[in-house]
């Protein structure tokens, strides 16, 4: 006999009838079922006078906790001496959709450095279903998600792989966050949340700003006159935007910091002269500038401090 899981309370199911030879009271006249935990016996009477029963549904059947139940049945005459048979009902309790996927981690929360390759594996979500079958097949989805999500990762439908699909950038996205939707095959849907944080990967050389510049410089100008500032900018972060500036040693200036103008993203640095000397003639400098305002300044980090360099 097969029973769906979802069969409710009260539920019948007619069984065979039990044979006797004998006629009248002689023959079949009561049905015993042995104690169990889901059925109830109900014992009719067909229009010949013959007896069937019917087991009744006492108790909901789950599969996903017994996949097979078995019951003895008696019948017995009503002769004397009393005469009897048994048969043992198998039932096969068949699935029912009754179990919503259910995702191992209520909020999944990982961290990818920017600048991550294309197809770089970020998280794996996954959702179980007791179910069986198709309804127990899990496939994923991204639930209600932005465009700029869609953009950059891919998530695949059957092994909830969450991948790289698109450019991360910290500078433009810090945090993505997702939906995720698990599905049966029936449709019953479970979610969950992805938060992906990016982290910041040194990938922004500092960028010199020229502010003010006093050009030409007038010979004989005394030691500490501010000739120019200079400002650097670095779009990295915390102590990737840290910066230091240099000059080298045989030009008669030297840097000295001045107040940090806008502390997050710039350091300010006040190009002084170094000492009072005879300036080399007056078309070297102008010179030397010109390169400076054509920007042939390198700024450099990671290593060392940057250093400007002067052609
Ligand atoms: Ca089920
Ligand atoms: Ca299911
Ligand atoms: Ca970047
Ligand atoms: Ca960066």
């Amino acid at each position: 006999l097969s029973i769906s899981g979802s069969s409710s309370k009260g539920a019948r199911f007619p069984l065979d009838e039990a044979h006797d030879l004998d006629t009248g009271v002689n023959a079949v006249q009561r049905y015993f079922l042995d104690n169990n935990d889901h059925f109830k016996l109900a014992v009719n009477t067909n229009t010949d006078g013959g007896k069937y029963a019917e087991l009744i549904l006492d108790k909901e059947l789950d599969r996903e906790i017994q996949q097979e139940v078995s019951l003895l049945l008696t019948a017995s005459d009503g002769g004397t001496p009393q005469r009897s048979g048994t048969a043992v009902i198998h039932v096969t309790v068949l699935d029912a959709n009754d179990n919503i996927p259910v995702f191992s981690q209520a909020v999944y929360k990982v961290s990818l450095p920017e600048n991550s390759p294309l197809d770089f594996l970020v998280v794996t979500v996954s959702a179980t279903d007791a179910d069986e079958g198709s309804n127990g097949e899990v496939t994923y989805d991204f639930g209600r998600v932005s465009d700029k999500v869609k953009n950059v990762f891919s998530l695949e439908q059957k092994t909830g792989e969450i991948r790289v699909k698109g450019q991360i950038d910290f500078e433009e996205e810090s945090v993505y966050e997702m939906r995720i939707q698990a599905k049966d095959g029936l449709g019953l849907a479970a979610n969950t949340k992805v938060i992906i944080e990016i982290t910041d990967v040194n990938d922004n050389a500092p960028v010199i700003f020229l502010k003010s510049l006093n050009n030409p410089v007038p010979e004989n100008s005394s030691p500490g006159t501010e000739v120019g500032i200079i400002n650097v900018q670095d779009n990295d972060s915390a102590e990737n935007k840290n910066i230091r500036c240099s000059i080298q040693h045989n030009v008669p200036f030297k840097l000295l910091p001045t107040p940090i103008l806008t502390p997050s993203i710039s350091l300010s640095t006040g190009l002084v002269l170094l000492k009072q000397k005879d300036l080399p003639n007056s078309d070297q400098f102008p010179a030397a500038w010109a390169t400076i305002t054509q920007r042939k300044i390198e700024c450099k980090k990671n290593i060392c401090c940057p250093t400007i360099y002067f052609k």
